[in-house]
């Protein structure tokens, strides 16, 4: 949609003066501050919302559509932390449904995927007292031996912080010997709601927001690139949400080594929070689309179908959304122990490409950076149905 047209719809809309001009700052391209980001969260009508998300989208992307082909290892869900929100981790006694791999069990499963067009793998699970650092740089050494081009995006801040302390390591000398030994960037995970207030409540022992954000920060001066999540739609206020955003966005302006934010809906099946009611499908909608004209620095905002599920993920196409993950793998258990419709979060390239294009986007594989792997808009429905 041009700015022509969404200058029409924005003088068509019934809009108090703040919002109105609200709307023309978006529309040109200005940096909103967070007053600005509450009254789109409090009084901006969805699809005007929507509508200046997927302006922006375009502009910046147009209809091009990230998917990635990765598989995930999670190498346990022991987990010596307590988040209240969390359904996947288990106390190191329990077992029955504990898991723990050997690193060797692991590099089986990297095998499972030899002369598969992979292009990552995403290593991630709970914070196991007896995996320590030394432990993973083995695993890392060994899967660059095995497959060097494979990329390791690997270990939320709270695994790091963890394994550090633990090895008695600075946060600089950690990230260095885990890069060394093979890791490539990091994903978004642990980093929930940063404000104190709500992180004493729903995940009090672990890292606190200025370490998750202090260990990205080592992570970006090694020239390694990490995401940026927020766990949405519990306890916490519109406030906590743009607090959130704007210390990512700060430190983006600093360092530029986010690719990617990606809000990551509450689920509340078998947790300590089951009471907490989630979110509406319209939350949804609205939280990508205000993080799409908040995140002005962010390059990319991906939707993780695995939790939102696929339908609601297509939606998330059209405000504002440029992403939206492509695990092929079914193993991730992160989000079907916390009740997302994904019992089994598999999904072919054919699907993804089907569902990107069913939104009337182009889909675009990528590797991890975001260069481009190969364009599925035109291709006959013979290779589709010969993609796996
Ligand atoms: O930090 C845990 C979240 C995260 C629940 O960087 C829950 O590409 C909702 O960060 N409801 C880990 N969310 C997963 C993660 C991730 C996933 C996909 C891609 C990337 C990436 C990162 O999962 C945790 C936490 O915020 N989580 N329990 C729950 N009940
Ligand atoms: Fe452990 Fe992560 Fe679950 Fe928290 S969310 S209990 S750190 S596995």
């Amino acid at each position: 949609m041009n700015r022509q047209a969404v200058e029409t719809i924005i003088n068509g809309s019934a809009l108090s003066a703040d919002l109105h001009n609200l709307c023309m700052k978006i529309l040109s391209g200005e940096r909103i501050n967070n007053g600005e980001a509450m009254l789109l969260f409090e009084e901006a009508p969805l699809a005007l919302t929507g509508t200046l998300a997927n302006f922006i989208r375009e502009k910046k992307h147009g209809h091009r559509t990230y998917f990635n082909r990765n598989f995930h290892i999670e190498p346990t869900n022991v987990c010596v932390f307590s988040c209240k929100f969390c359904s996947y981790s288990r106390l190191y006694n329990n077992r029955e449904e504990g898991w723990e791999l050997s690193v060797d069990q692991m590099m089986d499963k990297v095998r499972e995927y030899d002369g598969k067009p992979i292009t990552e793998v995403h290593i991630v699970g709970g914070v196991h007292p007896k995996m320590d650092i030394h432990y993973f740089a083995g695993l890392l050494q060994k899967i660059k031996a095995h497959r060097p081009n494979l990329h390791i995006k690997g270990f939320t801040a709270v695994e790091l912080d963890y394994m550090f302390r633990k090895a008695k390591l600075s946060r600089a000398e950690g990230m260095k010997l885990l890069n060394v030994a093979g890791l490539d960037s990091l994903p978004g995970g642990g980093a929930e709601i940063f404000a104190p207030e709500i992180r004493e409540l729903i995940c009090a022992d672990k890292v606190d927001g200025a370490g998750w954000l202090d260990i990205h920060a080592e992570a970006h001066a090694l020239g390694m690139h990490s995401n940026a999540t927020m766990l949405y739609g519990h306890i916490e206020k519109y406030q906590h949400r743009i607090d959130h955003m704007d210390q990512l966005r700060a430190m983006q302006d600093k360092t530029k080594g986010f690719n990617t934010f990606i809000p990551l809906k509450f689920r509340n099946f078998d947790n300590e929070m089951s009471h907490v009611p989630e979110s509406s499908v319209i939350e949804d909608l609205k939280m990508y689309a205000v993080a799409r004209i908040y995140m002005d620095n962010f390059p990319h905002l991906k939707a993780y179908w695995p939790m939102l599920g696929r339908q609601n993920a297509q939606l998330t196409l059209s405000f504002g959304v440029n992403d939206i993950d492509g695990t092929i793998d079914d193993s991730t258990k992160i989000y079907s122990m916390a009740g997302s419709e994904e019992q089994n979060p598999s999904m072919s390239t054919a699907q993804l490409v089907t569902l990107i294009k069913q939104a009337g986007r182009q889909p675009i594989e990528r590797d991890t950076l975001y260069n481009e792997v190969r364009d599925y808009s035109i291709i006959s429905p013979e290779t589709l149905a010969e993609l796996n």
